[in-house]
């Protein structure tokens, strides 16, 4: 069945509505559904921090006995597996929806095609593929744990005019100003993991916390690459572990292991980046912001293993005993594209991704 020309425009609305909670919903994708009656919209949700309960059943409440013979408008394809809640796909069935707009076919096993398949033997007008794009860009962290058993990956960086991210010997170097780190806080309140190197963690003490008044909750846990578990006792992450999850990555027989452990920190002991993906979304995280230094961000670029770029640059230049960062502007490699550029103040942001398919969907 073919789409109206009002589905594009409710389908952005249900998309815009998804990304209100995107890194919010645990393993379960952020997904938008809008109910339209004769032009007016008479429900609409988005996925439940947490993950439940799921956007269709919340707006189908909204709209109430009125859903009877509307529209539902949903960024991914209604759920037809007993979870822990009913299948979507039937409460819209219940529910006397005429007709569903969908943007994406679900590509977890327990739904993939099966959710469209009940609302077609119900009788239901099913028009997919509605802004795919667009659905498939603001599910990306879901779809890629979902499809490639790993999480969505976001290198940032923050270099000065003359391509340096710090001072050698030197703690935290401000390259960009405080519009910049505030972005960076709001980036990291979308994420579900923030991985940093050993190096970085001794030489910056940082907290890798989410400073923003009312975010605070939504930190993420905290990763550090450390082979010979260096992390120092007496630092932020340690002191933070009991609120705030800390995995240090090394080898779990180091002499300090104990000591870690004791802290709150867990080990985690495996041989090389993408066996830790792998481990981490078995755990559930569809996302993880890699934030510094130089020798992880090369060993992410080395590996193919980063999806987006977030490349801050500061107004001034770092000069003499600099660390170079592996990426400026002048050599973002063929693959990514630039997506976005922002000014945070004196500060140029670009964004640059890689083309992720979600060819599957159809
Ligand atoms: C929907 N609407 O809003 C979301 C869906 O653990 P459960 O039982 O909540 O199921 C998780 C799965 O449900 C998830 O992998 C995805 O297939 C679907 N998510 N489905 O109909 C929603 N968030
Ligand atoms: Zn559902």
């Amino acid at each position: 069945m073919s789409a109206s020309p009002d589905d594009e425009r409710y389908m952005a609305q249900a998309i815009a509505l998804s990304r209100t909670h995107t890194g919010q919903t645990g393993t379960n994708p952020s997904v938008g559904c809008l109910i339209v009656k004769n032009g007016v919209v008479i429900g609409s949700a988005v996925t439940a921090v947490g993950g439940r309960p799921h956007a269709e059943t919340q707006a189908l409440a909204m709209a109430g006995e009125a859903a009877r013979g509307a529209v539902a408008y949903v960024t991914l394809e209604p759920c037809s597996h007993y979870g822990r809640t009913p299948p979507c796909a039937n409460a819209l069935v219940e529910a006397g929806i005429a007709r569903v707009v969908v943007g994406l076919k679900d590509p977890d096993p327990r739904v993939s095609g099966k959710g469209l398949a009940i609302l077609q033997s119900a009788g239901i007008e099913v028009v997919t593929g509605v802004l795919q794009g667009q659905s498939c860009d603001a599910l990306r962290a879901y779809l890629m744990r979902q499809m490639k058993a790993r999480p969505y990956v976001t290198l940032k960086l923050a270099v000065s005019t003359d391509g340096m991210i710090g001072r050698r010997g030197e703690g935290q170097v401000a390259i960009t100003g405080p519009l910049s780190r505030q972005e960076v806080h709001r980036m990291r309140a979308e994420m579900d993991g923030i991985l940093v190197g050993i190096g970085t963690a001794i030489a910056d003490d940082p907290q890798l916390d989410v400073r923003i008044a009312g975010l605070e909750h939504r930190s993420p846990i905290r990763i550090v690459l450390d082979r010979h578990l260096r992390l120092p006792l007496d630092g932020k992450l340690v002191a933070s572990a009991q609120q705030i999850p800390v995995i240090a990555v090394g080898d779990r027989f180091a002499e300090t292991a104990p000591a870690l452990t004791n802290a709150g920190v867990e080990i985690l002991d495996v041989p090389d980046l993408p066996t830790l993906l792998t481990l981490l979304a078995d755990r559930g995280l569809s996302s993880v912001l890699v934030e510094g230094g130089a020798t992880v961000a090369k060993a992410f670029l080395d590996a193919g293993l980063v999806d987006r770029i977030v490349l801050f640059e500061g107004p001034s230049a770092i000069g003499e005993g600099g660390i170079e960062s592996p990426l400026t502007h002048d050599d973002i490699p063929q693959d990514y594209k630039p997506v976005r550029r922002l000014n945070f103040g004196p500060d140029q942001c670009c964004e640059y991704e890689r083309k992720f398919e979600c060819s599957q969907a159809s």
